[in-house]
């Protein structure tokens, strides 16, 4: 990381956000970016490149600094992000750079750090977001679309990527200038889908191509998952949960793994992933087994969907990803601590592996070694893709045993100091608890108002934001996405001579999705939504008809985030686009898709503002009579923020469905009544064997958000106001604030490594419940002594580390008294209490 503003002093460098000061000692070097088949090269050094996504918009600036900290300590080098379009440019030519937006910060918090950046500007990024990043006015352009040789799309895609450009140029943040950007990126996984667009979708790519390098920014631009078809001069990367058997389009281009899935997104409705930390690790290392020489964890922190930025449909606000850094910036170990061990090991390799004479051997039985030797030095990659069976080799004569699914790295080639497999970094268990100040004061006190249902009106009246047409329109080219929620509303009448008289007759919606809210008279009839893979559904309830009188339909049609993938993802049709239909007991039909319809965009509510931070704005909410289990109701309490460090969250158990503000910021949509499938989960999780996204799933049968993140730059000390608009019918009393603490670590180190113990939140650890240095026995929980163990184990660690915040041991028989243990690996077992 030899970058040129490392030179500066470190005052300079405490100066974050001092824009003037850090263009002015970063812009004097510029840094040449360029690559030959072994790896990148920074002014002519070969090197490895560590890095891992973090999103800018999934978290809030005052968390940035922290969290590009903790991807230093853990190890990167490298921070890459994509570029949001539909989040900067909301509306055509009115952009949006501010808050957690101003990626022009992140960046150069990125550049403060002393870390290089990678930026992907897509402009399509998929990455679960809205419509995949692209802004909804420009899908209802006429004759526009998407990832394709259209020039209206095209003329777009090239202003706003211009845009950026010229934005970061401006504050000479490619490593050219002397900034931070080693690579940037163009388009993104365009060869998953790109035979789709026939001849169009080729001229596309390479358009893109021409493009990109017309803007001149000084280094390489990439295309991943594009293959040998990558236009000249673009680099093809790899994206996916393993890339060793990837290889570039031509020898002159190094290996390089844009996307190394680090776990996997959640749907509503989904478990909780998991992606163990010796899987990802043994993928790491392979992947620099083979040759590899620039990768990124997508994600290394995942963060929060706030707002509507959530993709879909249905992917929930919470964008944890099983990341490295959990959704609220903490460590999540042990693969934080699992994967720094391999990173700073790789680092410590950087020229002999970039450098070194390569020899592979294949031992069968998916075994294999990696030789890398440079002036005399070696290092050695033992890697064993077996899924179940341990393996022995000999090699230069000594026998090596290699476990199921793992990757030794040998110094000399003849030391181990790395397994993927063996895991010696503590396992930090975290609680959600209601906050100490929560405890003390009662219940929360809420006041309600209602939202009315729409109803048809006469377009003679001219009713105000309400538009007409006689066919069911689709969503999107109704609302532009300025809202979640649209109304379609019309009127009926029916008299005897009607084919479908009766009493009850049934109301059938065939909708696209991705939410349906039914109202017959103003009464709430019922509630639907997609269940199953495919997000069209059809929604029947029974309705009571009124006889010789107008009778109302009105649906509120939601939105649960827009198609983020797969190709022609803007032709995907959102919304009630029938038919509507009313069924007769005898089965005779009405269809009322070509009826006179009327449309209205969005809530009364919101239009009024009511989420906003005025806690004196008490007008129409009342305090009395609260309603439980009644759609469309506003509900607003006050709350005191938790003391202390701790990430806090609203747990939301007992509300339906809705959007949640806080002090007038949208922490996102709420979902907690959507139970996970019963099914599928499993107490144990095997790493080996190829992760997807069903392994090792938890969570089943509870819901699949409970829990919502607030970042507590939203929080201020004194009252905080909560605002839910609940659509389906919920139960608020039980909503309460509680923090993300630290209850335990568990770890099991084996002899020869240096284990780190260590609560957080400021707290220390307080107990150690178990120690044993031998061959302990059980998993966490129930650890139990072996068969043979030092007696002074327990002691030890007390010593070491109770009544400090961390503490680190030397796991070896000097540490501890003799443990009678013969010809074992001990292990030292700790469960310690914070
Ligand atoms: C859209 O395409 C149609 C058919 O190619 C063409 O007739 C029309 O002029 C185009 N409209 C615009 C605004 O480009
Ligand atoms: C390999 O790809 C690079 C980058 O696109 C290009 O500059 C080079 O000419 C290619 N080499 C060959 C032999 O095709
Ligand atoms: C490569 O490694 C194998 C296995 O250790 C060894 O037998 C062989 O001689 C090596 N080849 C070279 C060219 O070093
Ligand atoms: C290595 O393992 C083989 C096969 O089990 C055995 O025959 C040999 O003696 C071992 N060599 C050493 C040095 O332990
Ligand atoms: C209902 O009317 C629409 C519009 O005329 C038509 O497309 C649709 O096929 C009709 N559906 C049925 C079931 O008659
Ligand atoms: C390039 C790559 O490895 N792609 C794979 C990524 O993971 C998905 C889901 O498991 C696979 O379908 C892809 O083939």
């Amino acid at each position: 990381m030899v970058m040129a503003m490392l030179s500066c002093s470190p005052v300079m460098m405490l100066l974050v956000f001092s824009t003037v000061l850090l263009s002015f000692c970063s812009s004097s070097v510029g840094l040449d970016v360029s690559y030959d088949g072994r790896a990148l090269k920074l002014d002519g050094e070969r090197r490895l490149i560590i890095a891992g996504s973090i999103h800018y918009p999934r978290s809030t600036p005052e968390m940035w600094p922290s969290l590009i900290k903790k991807s230093k300590d853990g190890g990167l080098n490298a921070i890459e992000t994509y570029v949001f379009w539909n989040a900067h440019e909301p509306l055509r030519r009115q952009y949006d750079f501010s808050g957690n937006l101003d990626f022009i910060r992140f960046l150069k918090t990125i550049q403060a750090e002393g870390l290089y950046a990678i930026l992907r500007i897509g402009p399509y990024v998929c990455a679960e977001w809205n419509f995949g990043g692209f802004p909804v006015w420009l899908h209802n352009m006429p004759n526009v679309t998407f990832r394709t040789d259209n020039a209206a799309f095209m003329n777009e895609m090239r202003i706003f990527t211009t845009l950026i450009v010229n934005m970061v140029k401006k504050e000479k943040l490619f490593a050219s200038q002397g900034g931070p950007i080693i690579l940037a990126q163009i388009e993104n996984e365009y060869g998953n889908i790109m035979s789709t667009y026939g001849d169009a979708g080729k001229s596309y790519i390479h358009w893109c191509g021409n493009f990109a390098e017309s803007l001149d920014i000084g280094v390489p631009w990439v295309m991943c998952q594009q293959y040998s078809d990558a236009p000249e001069p673009i680099i093809n990367t790899c994206n996916g949960f393993y890339c060793d058997q990837f290889y570039p389009k031509n020898q002159s281009i190094p290996k390089m793994w844009t996307e190394n899935w680090t776990g996997w997104f959640k749907d509503w409705g989904g478990r909780n992933p998991h992606r163990t930390a010796e899987d990802v690790a043994f993928a790491v290392a392979r992947f620099y087994q083979y040759g590899g020489s620039l990768q990124t964890y997508y994600m290394y922190h995942g963060g929060t969907n706030f707002g509507r930025y959530s993709g879909g449909p249905y992917i929930a606000t919470t964008y944890d990803y099983d990341a490295p850094l959990d959704e609220y910036g903490n460590m999540n170990q042990p693969k934080w601590g699992h994967l720094k061990q391999l990173h700073n090991l790789l680092m410590y390799l950087e020229k002999v592996l970039t450098h070194g004479e390569v020899n592979n051997t294949d031992y069968g039985n998916m075994m294999s070694s990696t030789v890398y030797a440079l002036n005399g030095q070696r290092v050695c990659f033992f890697g064993n893709a077996n899924d179940k069976n341990d393996i022995t080799i000999t090699f230069e004569g000594k026998n090596y045993t290699t476990p199921a699914w793992s990757v030794s790295i040998l110094l000399d080639c003849l030391t181990e100091v790395y397994n993927t497999a063996r895991v010696n970094t503590q396992t930090s268990i975290v609680t959600k608890k209601p906050s100490e100040t929560d405890k003390e004061s009662k219940k929360l006190e809420w006041s309600w108002r209602a939202e009315k249902p729409q109803h048809f009106k006469d377009p003679s009246n001219n009713p105000k934001g309400v538009t007409y047409a006689t066919q069911l329109l689709e969503q999107k080219a109704v609302t532009d996405d300025t809202s979640d929620y649209l109304w379609y509303m019309t009127s009926v009448d029916i008299d005897e001579n009607d084919p479908i008289w009766g009493e009850e007759v049934t109301l059938q919606v065939h909708t696209n999705g991705h939410v349906v809210h039914a109202f017959v008279n103003g009464k709430h009839t019922g509630s639907e939504w997609a269940k199953d893979g495919d997000f069209k559904f059809v929604f029947e309830q029974i309705a009571k008809m009124k006889h010789g009188k107008k009778n109302t339909i009105s649906l509120l049609s939601v939105t649960v985030g827009l198609q983020n993938y797969g190709a022609y993802l803007d032709k995907v049709d959102v919304g009630i686009l029938g038919p509507v239909k009313l069924i007769a007991p005898n089965s005779q039909e009405k269809n009322l898709s070509t009826n006179m319809w009327a449309y209205k965009v969005g809530l009364n509510g919101m239009e009024r503002r009511l989420y906003e931070d005025d806690m004196h704005k008490h007008r129409n909410w009342s305090p009395n009579d609260l309603p439980f289990n009644r759609p469309l109701i506003w509900y607003k309490t006050t709350f005191q923020a938790p003391s202390g460090e701790d990430p806090v969250v609203l747990d939301l158990l007992g509300l339906g469905k809705g959007i949640a503000w806080v002090n007038g910021h949208n922490i996102g949509r709420y979902w907690p009544s959507y139970v996970a499938d019963e099914n599928g989960c499993s107490d144990t999780c095997d790493y080996r064997g190829a992760y997807y996204d069903k392994k090792c799933l938890t969570n089943c049968g509870k819901p699949s958000q409970r829990w919502y993140h607030v970042p507590r730059s939203f929080l201020r000390v004194g009252g905080n106001t909560l605002v839910l608009f609940e659509e389906l019918g919920g139960n608020p009393s039980n909503v309460n604030v509680q923090t993300v603490t630290m209850t335990k670590a568990f770890a099991n180190a084996y002899e020869g490594s240096t284990l780190e113990l260590s609560c957080r939140g400021g707290r220390v650890i307080s107990e150690i419940k178990f120690a044993s240095f031998g061959d302990p026995k059980g998993t966490y929980g129930s650890l139990e002594k072996g068969s043979c163990e030092s007696p002074n184990s327990l002691s030890v660690i007390e010593q070491a580390c109770v009544g400090k915040e961390s503490c680190s041991i030397d796991v070896s028989e000097g540490t501890f008294e003799h443990s009678g243990c013969e010809s074992i690996q001990k292990r030292l077992a700790v469960e310690a209490v914070c």
